[in-house]
């Protein structure tokens, strides 16, 4: 007990001096980013790597769809655990605030088979029932356009504006609203949902080739563009936590706060490595920060964000985001370095 008292670790002394901070700094206890980053953290992250599939599922399927028919790509989204070798406890693919439930504020549709909301362009889309979520009340309303490839949760300055209501398939699209004063934070958990839970890898509805379909390891992406001007770009910040699936956990090479996997072929399907271990399969896992959500968390460490085109993220044909061109102009898709391999992606943005 003394020794804890007399040599705090690094993360209590992080706290002690933000706190003292608070007394001799007035107006500190306000909201927003105008208040002090929190200090960095410049120990790099301490990797955590699982072998296989996680067989402890903790959530049969949190797609709930109203409407389907044989058409519809809809797929069961799990959640389920599994044990890293270090003994840590995770949860696959993610910890969302959708399977926590509750008061949240689920996603408001643009585009969702699932609801039966189609709109065939932009000109038919409206957002006047979109519900504006007040982070401050003397803030100005701001709307934006979401399509994120399979799942999103949305903070604005540390609070909860928008829920994706479809985490994996069928795909879909949405509309947010928040009151917000500038500058402000955005922060995106963004997951990549999978079948085969621990390895990175779904079960493709249509065969690529007879044997290449039950194991294959699919891509993410997060494309958004705001009123007030703020679209998804390589300004953004975006760092990886899951990544798989790897012949090697020693694949993923570490560069500081950089978790990156420069030599498996390529960063985007088709030129991805497509690993032939199944089962066997690694994956390496990141803990994500507690506090990731709140404008005082120093995302200077992270990398930036990565633009991909809609050839690469494979949208070409998607109608919840093709339909609206409109809505999106401007905007980039986002994700991290490698499109296929990092299946939770956190992505932040400070708008000043
Ligand atoms: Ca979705
Ligand atoms: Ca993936």
């Amino acid at each position: 007990m003394l020794n804890m008292t007399m040599t705090p670790v690094p993360a209590f002394r992080s706290i002690a001096l933000v706190l003292l901070g608070c007394v001799a700094v007035a107006g500190c206890q306000s909201r927003g980013p105008d208040i002090a980053l929190d200090p960095a953290d410049t120990t790099p992250p301490k990797r955590m790597v699982t072998q296989g599939v996680s067989t402890k599922i903790i959530a049969t399927n949190l797609t709930k769809c109203a409407y389907t028919n044989p058409k519809m790509n809809v797929r069961v989204a799990a959640v389920s655990e599994i044990t890293a070798t270090d003994g840590t406890v995770i949860t696959m693919p993610a910890k969302t605030a959708l399977q926590q439930g509750g008061n949240i504020p689920l996603s408001h549709d643009l585009y969702n088979e699932c609801n039966q909301v189609t709109p065939t362009n932009s000109a038919a889309v409206s957002t006047a029932k979109v519900p504006v979520i007040e982070v401050d009340a003397d803030g100005e309303v701001i709307t934006g356009f979401i399509v994120a490839d399979n799942y999103y949760e949305m903070y604005v300055n540390g609070k909860l504006v928008s829920v994706d209501n479809t985490p994996y398939t069928p795909f879909n699209s949405a509309i947010v609203k928040f009151k917000v004063k500038r500058p402000y934070t955005m922060a995106f958990l963004l997951v990549d949902w999978d079948e085969h839970q621990g390895l990175g890898m779904e079960v493709f509805p249509v065969p690529v080739t007879p044997k290449t379909n039950k194991y294959y390891p699919g891509d993410g992406g997060l494309v958004a563009k705001f009123s007030d001007g703020t679209v998804t770009d390589g300004t953004w910040k975006a760092q990886t936590f899951y990544i798989g699936p790897l012949v090697d956990p020693n694949e993923v090479v570490e560069n500081g706060h950089v978790h990156d996997t420069p030599n498996l072929g390529g960063r985007t399907h088709p030129y991805a490595r497509r690993p032939i271990c199944e089962e066997k399969c690694y994956s390496v896992h990141y803990p994500i920060p507690s506090n990731w959500q709140s404008p005082r968390f120093n995302d200077s460490l992270w990398p930036r964000a990565w633009e991909f085109t809609s050839q690469e993220i494979g949208v070409t044909n998607l109608p919840a985001y093709t339909r609206y061109p409109e809505l999106f102009e401007g905007a980039r898709w986002i994700w991290t370095q490698n499109l296929v391999l990092d299946n939770v992606v956190i992505a932040r943005k400070t708008v000043r």
